[in-house]
C-alpha cells in the first residue's frame, strides 16, 4: 500500500516532529513525511528534518504582505510535493478559513491540554492556576475556529502538587510524543471515521477504568 504523503508544519523545537519522524521510519508505517515546512527561520525542527533526510522549506510569514499570500505560498509548496495530509506540530500561525476548507479533514493538530479545556496558549500555567488534578494533550482535526475540531485521541496526565509549568510541560510532552504518532498511524490505516463531527475508531481498545489523583 502507498504511504500517506504527509507534511509537518512547525515553528520551533520540533519534538513532536521527531516523534512523527521516528514512527514514519518504521517499515510498516502507513505514513511518510515528505516535507517539513517552518514559518520560522532557524527553527530547531529544521535540523531534525535534515538529520532524517527529509526536505524542509522555510516560508516566513513575515515576508508576505498578508495571510492569504503566505498561505498561497504554503499551498503551492504542498501541492508541488504531492502532499495529501498535514500535521501541525507546534505551528503557531492561524490558518484562514479558506486554507482549512481546502484541507478539510486533512489537517490535524496537537494541543497541550485536554480540549475543550485550556484552549489557546500558556495551557500549563493556566491548568496549574485552576488546580485541576489532570491535564493532558489532544490530537484533533483542524477546523476554522482555533483549537476546535473532532478529537482523535487524548492522554490524561496527572498534575502533582510540586509541579511548575516546566515540569508539567515535560510530563505532557511525553504523552504528546505517544499520541501524535498513534493518531497519524490510525488515520493512515484508514481506521478513523468522522460521524457528525465526532471521531469513531472501531475496534480500538480503551482503558475502561478511572484514575485517581492523588491516591491515598
Ligand atoms: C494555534 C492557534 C492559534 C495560534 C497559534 C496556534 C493552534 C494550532 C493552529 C495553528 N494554526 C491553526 C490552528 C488551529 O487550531 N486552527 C486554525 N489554524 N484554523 C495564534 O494565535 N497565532 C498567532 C500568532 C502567533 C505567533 O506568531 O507567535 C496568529 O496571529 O496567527
Ligand atoms: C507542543 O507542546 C504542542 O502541543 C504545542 O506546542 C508545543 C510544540 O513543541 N502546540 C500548541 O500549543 C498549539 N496551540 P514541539 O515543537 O517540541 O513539538
Amino acid at each position: 500500500m502507498a504511504k500517506l504523503k504527509t507534511a509537518v508544519l512547525i515553528s520551533g523545537r520540533g519534538s513532536n516532529l521527531q516523534a512523527l519522524i521516528d514512527y514514519c521510519q518504521s517499515e510498516n508505517s502507513g505514513a511518510q513525511i515528505s516535507l517539513v515546512i517552518s514559518n520560522v527561520m532557524g527553527a530547531a525542527g529544521i535540523e531534525r528534518a535534515a538529520e532524517a533526510g527529509i526536505v524542509s522549506k522555510v516560508i516566513e510569514h513575515n515576508s508576505f504582505p498578508n495571510r492569504d499570500s503566505f498561505e498561497s505560498a504554503l499551498t503551492e509548496t504542498l501541492d508541488s510535493f504531492g502532499i495529501e495530509f498535514i500535521c501541525l506540530a507546534g505551528f503557531m500561525r492561524i490558518l484562514t478559513d479558506a486554507f482549512v476548507k481546502r484541507w478539510h479533514n486533512k489537517i490535524i493538530n496537537i494541543h497541550p491540554s485536554l480540549l475543550p479545556s485550556f484552549k489557546g496558549l500558556k495551557t500549563h500555567e493556566r491548568a496549574l492556576k485552576k488546580g485541576v488534578k489532570f491535564t493532558g494533550c489532544t490530537v484533533h482535526f483542524v477546523r476554522e475556529e482555533m483549537d476546535t475540531g473532532p478529537i482523535i485521541i487524548q492522554a490524561a496526565v496527572p498534575i502533582l502538587s510540586d509541579d511548575n509549568a516546566e515540569s508539567l510541560e515535560n510530563r505532557v510532552l511525553l504523552a504528546e510524543h505517544r499520541c501524535y504518532p498513534l493518531a497519524l498511524s490510525l488515520i493512515a490505516e484508514n481506521r478513523v471515521a468522522i460521524i457528525n463531527e465526532k471521531v469513531s475508531i472501531p475496534k480500538s481498545k480503551a482503558p475502561g477504568v478511572f484514575f485517581l489523583n492523588p491516591i491515598e
